[in-house]
């Protein structure tokens, strides 16, 4: 049985309530974990701790010397690849093969790109006369924002917290972190490593509980955070933009989505077919930017239908370490009743159920796991709630569409507007998509494509802001600007 502390001022520590909640594996329901809860005063330890160590040693390190330290970060969360591989699966028994490719690398990769950025960024600066003669030099400089509320989901516990624990250090700053409820493993895990690198203590702190009425509230009230960077669904995040109103504190806001693929007639069938498979269920179609609308142009309709419902029905479920597993289960009970709730609706309002629509059967070891079968609806209006609402599970409905204007306005008309993908050989009419779509992200005959330097973040109810590359600084720091006659 595991047990997961707080990490506060570079100590693992319980709370003074003593309360604790069960870490759950998902892949059979067994309690694997005790997680200490944070209550008020951890969270007022964690965050008078991070305000303090913005007026301590790391506070007055320069750049350069940040970045060793970070580097030196890196170098460890690499060593102990293994530790945060095993920590990540027990979490969300997701497969080996996706979080060894996935999940883990990119916790290191999310310090090392930060570092490179800061490194080689500079600020502007304007030579002026001014009106007695002399000569006036305006330069702007870059300081940390201060003690930064980061707020976690469990859907790519490591990859999405270091994603913004990365650039926030980088920038000088300091960091309460709140992992989801359902996976403290690998962001109290960090703790080590920060200390075991001798990243100075309160520079980054961990406080574990639920959202309302517990360490996420806490947190994301408290007067001492100056910012506070959140990964979660747009309900969640609504309210914590309404705690941040208190205090003038500015947020970046990575929110839901309920994406499209746009498939023309003209693509190339079995590499849009490769890239589909992965886009509706790769991590059990737990991902903010995963495919769950699926529009075909009419000629390749049926073609497309009964390529996907084959590669569906091989999506293996099983254990983790298993090399046949290709999907495993959801993250919880909870999440597996919602999507189920889903696949119900769906039958309601008269979908054509392609495959799947229920839950798989498994072995006995495996039973009281969150299971879930990879589906393919197609038959409903575009009002349909599982063609507008986000399900953030492993299916999709599939629609035919004729013309490039009628499949623009149907992605259109939703309130999210993270990401899409458009499968085409025609240049011309990818980037008329690109330009048409009101997404944060577009993805031309690809999906889950990165380059750690770009912009990321969406549009309309998916969030605010654009974290990447040196689009971070914008959140995790302040510009000053500085005027000065000689
Ligand atoms: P969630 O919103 O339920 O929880 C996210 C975090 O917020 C958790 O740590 C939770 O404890 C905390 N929280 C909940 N209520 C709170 C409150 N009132 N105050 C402060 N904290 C609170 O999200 P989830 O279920 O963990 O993750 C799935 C959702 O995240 C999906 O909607 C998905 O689209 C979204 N997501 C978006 C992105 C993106 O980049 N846009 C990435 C990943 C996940
Ligand atoms: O790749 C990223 O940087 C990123 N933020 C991915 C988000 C995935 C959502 O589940």
């Amino acid at each position: 049985m595991k047990e997961f502390l707080n990490f506060i001022n570079g100590t693992y520590v319980g709370s003074a309530s003593g309360r604790t909640f069960d870490n759950i594996n998902p892949v059979d329901g067994s309690v694997i974990g005790k997680i200490h809860e944070a209550g008020k005063p951890e969270v007022d330890a964690a965050v008078a701790a991070a305000k303090a160590a913005l007026q301590g040693e790391w506070g007055r390190l320069t750049v350069p010397e940040r970045c060793t330290l970070l580097d030196a970060l890196t170098i460890e969360i690499n060593r102990r690849f293994d530790d945060f591989l095993q920590a990540e699966i027990a979490d969300t028994g997701k497969p080996h093969a996706l979080a060894s490719h996935l999940d883990i690398p990119r916790g290191a990769a999310n310090f090392q790109i930060f570092i490179d950025t800061i490194k080689s960024t500079s600020t502007e600066s304007f030579n002026m006369r001014t009106g007695d003669g002399k000569t006036a030099l305006s330069y702007a400089v870059r300081v940390p924002r201060g003690v930064i509320a980061v707020v976690c989901p469990w859907n790519l516990p490591l990859l999405l917290m270091t994603w913004k624990v990365g650039p926030a250090l980088a920038c000088g700053n300091t960091v309460v972190v709140k992992p989801s409820e359902e996976t403290p493993a690998t962001t109290t895990l960090l703790g080590e490593v920060m200390n075991k690198v001798g990243v100075p203590q309160g520079v980054y702190n961990v406080v574990h509980g639920f959202g309302p009425d517990s360490a996420g509230q806490f947190l994301t009230e408290h007067p001492d955070v100056d910012g506070i960077t959140f990964t979660g669904e747009t309900r969640t995040g609504t309210a914590i933009m309404k705690a941040a109103a208190d205090g003038v504190r500015p947020v970046s806001m990575e929110m839901g989505g309920k994406n499209a693929a746009v498939v023309f007639a003209d693509c190339d069938f079995d590499a849009t077919v490769d890239t589909l498979v992965r886009a509706c269920f790769e991590n059990t179609g737990q991902v903010c930017l995963g495919t769950e609308r699926v529009y075909v142009q009419r000629p390749l309709f049926d073609k497309l239908v009964a390529a996907l419902k084959v590669r569906a029905e091989t999506m293996t479920p099983g254990a983790p370490m298993d090399q046949a597993t290709k999907i495993g289960p959801l993250i919880s009970k909870e999440h597996q009743d919602k999507v189920l709730s889903f696949y119900k609706k769906a039958a309601a309002e008269g979908a054509t159920v392609v495959t799947g629509g229920g839950v798989p059967d498994m072995p006995d070891a495996l039973k009281g796991g969150f299971w879930i079968e990879p589906t393919i609806w197609t038959g409903l209006p575009e009002t349909a709630s599982v063609v507008t609402e986000e399900i953030f599970g492993p299916c999709c409905h599939i629609a035919p569409f004729d013309s490039e204007a009628e499949v623009l306005q149907k992605v259109n008309a939703n309130r999210y507007g993270l990401a899409t993908a458009v499968f085409t050989q025609d240049i011309g009419k990818a980037n008329r998509m690109a330009h048409g779509i009101e997404v944060g992200l577009c993805w031309i005959n690809t999906w889950f494509l990165r380059d750690l330097r770009t912009p990321f973040g969406g549009s309309k109810q998916s969030g605010i802001g654009r974290e990447g590359g040196v689009h971070s600084f914008e959140f995790y720091t302040e510009l000053r600007n500085v005027m000065v006659k000689f």
